[in-house]
């Protein structure tokens, strides 16, 4: 196997992985840490990616590009390797930007988004962590501001539905909005956008959830609602920015309407009889 291979036992023990690989390597003071889940984003990650790079670098941040494939049938690893020059321990360069770190996960074991972007989270080093789709879902240009609003708030979220947000596929805006009055009225909460997935962290902010990982990240998207239900729960202080969805570049959806439809609801419902300590059995 050319990549390394994220195999996870617990999330605690990787947790304790991470902190001592931390410890020992020299300190690099990473700012931003980019997680990119991918699955048959060949032809749109390496755009991506120097989207990001255009956004980010001129902010003068120290920051590095985490993508985490589930060994995608298009390729999308082998086209990350050879454009960042990926070595055997999955680690490469933005070209022209010695000190930016491309990282490449390829998982072969256990597939899927919520965990892709657990797996992800888990191996970054940045003081700030941004999670985002690769198919330009997500606009790359917010990144600077939501990790400079980390200053203020423990999580900021690229919302659809606050002012001057919006979805260039309005079916689907409509749709998603109606979906969120009916989260807020389950759980009580304020959160207007609970299934936007494009969102930034503060590192230590988010591991003092590691308890609750395994009860939030599994499933397909709905792991959002669950990580935003914690957080709430906690009394973060949350920010929703305004993001506009425009159509994925390239590519197709993984994504069918009532196969979506039904899952979030299932998770939805379990997550209120449930609650947040129970993972859903079948996952
Ligand atoms: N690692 C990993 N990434 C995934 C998986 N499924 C989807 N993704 C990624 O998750 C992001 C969202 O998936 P999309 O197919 O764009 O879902 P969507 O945004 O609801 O649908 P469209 O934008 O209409 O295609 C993309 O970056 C995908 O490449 C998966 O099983 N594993
Ligand atoms: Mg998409």
């Amino acid at each position: 196997m050319l990549f390394p291979v994220l195999s996870i036992s617990s999330v605690q023990s990787l947790f304790v992985t991470t902190q001592r690989s931390t410890t020992q390597q020299a300190p690099r003071a990473i700012d931003v840490s980019v997680v990119l889940p991918t699955y048959n984003e060949r032809d749109n990650i390496c755009d991506l990616i120097d989207a990001i790079r255009r956004e980010v670098a001129p902010g003068g941040y120290v920051y590095e590009v985490l993508v985490v494939d589930d060994n995608s049938p298009d390729g999308t690893a082998e086209v990350v390797r050879q454009r960042y020059n990926i070595d055997a321990h999955g680690e490469g360069q933005l070209p022209g930007e010695e000190h930016t770190t491309v990282r490449l996960f390829v998982r072969t074991q256990q597939k899927g988004l919520a965990n892709s972007i657990r797996d992800g989270l888990i191996a970054a080093q940045g003081r700030t962590l941004v999670v985002m789709d690769t198919d330009f879902n997500h606009d790359p240009a917010l990144i600077p501001q939501m990790v400079d609003l980390l200053r203020y708030y423990d999580l900021v979220i690229g919302s659809r539905f606050v002012m001057r947000g919006g979805m260039e596929d309005r079916l689907r805006y409509h749709f998603s909005q109606l979906y969120n009055v009916f989260i807020r009225a389950l759980f009580q909460t304020q959160i207007q956008d609970n299934l936007s997935g494009y969102f930034a962290i503060r590192r230590e902010r988010l591991y003092s959830l590691a308890p609750l990982f395994p009860a939030i990240f599994y499933g397909y998207g709905d792991y959002f609602i669950r990580l935003l239900l914690a957080a709430w729960r906690q009394n973060w202080k949350i920010l929703e920015v305004p993001v506009f969805y425009i159509l994925r570049r390239h590519g197709d959806s993984k994504t069918g309407f009532w196969s979506i439809f039904q899952q979030y609801t299932a998770a939805v419902l379990h997550l209120r009889f449930y609650g947040l300590r129970h993972t859903m059995t079948h996952h």
